[in-house]
């Protein structure tokens, strides 16, 4: 049995080595660009494959999605009729919680102003905030949202979450669905956004949404930190509401069009931390073992747990 190995833009040679290392040399991977049998595949291990190579294997039984957003993979209106697994691994939200923590504590401990004044050799201490004084309002409390929202109630931040469903067994407040929104919204200093993009949530961070946003807080105005995906986001709103004052500052791994435009005026604002779209990484140690164990899982006619909802989006 095969498993096809296609992503956009990454080196093949490591992932290859360590599925057959953890295979113990039992699966054979193949690339799309090698000569092979598409019938000979039962299993593809993709992150933004070609619209159109999925739907040409005509034995596929299960796609493995090298990420844990789905959005580009189920934009390819092709895709066969398999099970679809997304990445949940612990060292995805593990990274995914270093990177959102280190952008909390940044804007917490005011680190841009601290950056500005390094820079002109200005030594002013500036009163500190407690975390316990800062409201985080969390968007998405999927895996990855839980694990950050943890450790982010560790450090003391006062946090709350939006969800799409009510989560009965959650420890912070939780808003449910467009109608908690505002809400939500008004009691927020710190947005943290972990959502996945989805037709409802395309474009959710924009001029209205900031507006909503808690303007009384410790921080000095409410700050966007977004790891979900650039199409959330309207890029232009975000620079109108940093320029107006309507948001204090923002940190962003995810852009509307990627690698981010070097024409952008975010990369030179001052009240805007940019990373290229590296908050958690799939790395080929930290995932192929797991897939093959739910390969292994799926031979045996078990049910795999982190299935896409291709309805839902997500
Ligand atoms: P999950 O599917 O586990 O969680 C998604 C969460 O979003 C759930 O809580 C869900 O609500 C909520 N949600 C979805 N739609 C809506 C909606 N319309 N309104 C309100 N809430 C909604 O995803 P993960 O936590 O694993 O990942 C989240 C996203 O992070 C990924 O989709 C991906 O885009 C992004 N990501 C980014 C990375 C990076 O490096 N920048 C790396 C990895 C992921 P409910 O619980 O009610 O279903
Ligand atoms: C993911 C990502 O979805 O890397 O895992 O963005």
């Amino acid at each position: 049995m095969t498993i096809l190995f296609a992503a956009e833009g990454w080196d093949p040679a490591p992932w290859i080595r360590a599925f057959e290392s953890h295979s113990g040399g039992q699966r054979r991977v193949v690339t799309p660009g090698q000569d092979h049998d598409p019938a000979e595949i039962h299993y593809a291990a993709v992150w933004k494959p070609r619209p159109g190579l999925l739907a040409s294997l005509p034995n596929l039984r299960a796609i493995f999605n090298l990420g844990a957003g789905v959005d580009a993979l189920l934009a390819d209106r092709t895709l066969p009729d398999v099970p679809i697994i997304r990445i949940v691994n612990p060292d995805l939200t593990v990274r995914m919680t270093e990177w959102i923590v280190l952008q909390a504590l940044f804007h917490l401990r005011q680190m841009p102003t601290y950056q500005a004044q390094q820079a002109r050799r200005e030594w002013r201490q500036l009163p500190q905030p407690a975390a316990r004084e800062v409201r985080i309002g969390l968007m998405g409390y999927g895996v990855l949202g839980r694990d950050s929202a943890d450790v982010l109630q560790r450090l003391g931040f006062d946090v709350a979450v939006w969800a799409r469903r009510p989560q009965p067994d959650a420890d912070c407040p939780v808003f449910v669905g467009k109608e908690a929104l505002p809400a939500f919204l008004a009691r927020t200093d710190m947005l943290v956004v972990l959502l996945p993009l989805t037709p409802d949530t395309r474009g959710i961070l924009d001029r209205a949404l900031f507006a909503g946003l808690a303007q009384d807080g410790v921080l000095g105005g409410p700050v966007l930190i977004n790891a979900g995906r650039g199409g959330l986001q309207v890029e232009a709103d975000i620079l109108a509401a940093l320029d107006s004052g309507q948001l204090a500052g923002a940190s962003l791994d995810v852009f509307e069009t990627e690698p981010l435009p070097s024409t952008s005026p975010l990369w030179t604002h001052p009240k805007v931390v940019i990373t290229p779209h590296v908050a958690a990484d799939s790395t080929p140690e930290g995932l192929t073992g797991g897939i093959l164990a739910d390969i292994a899982r799926f031979e045996r006619g078990e049910t795999l747990p982190n299935e896409v909802d291709r309805t839902a989006g997500y």
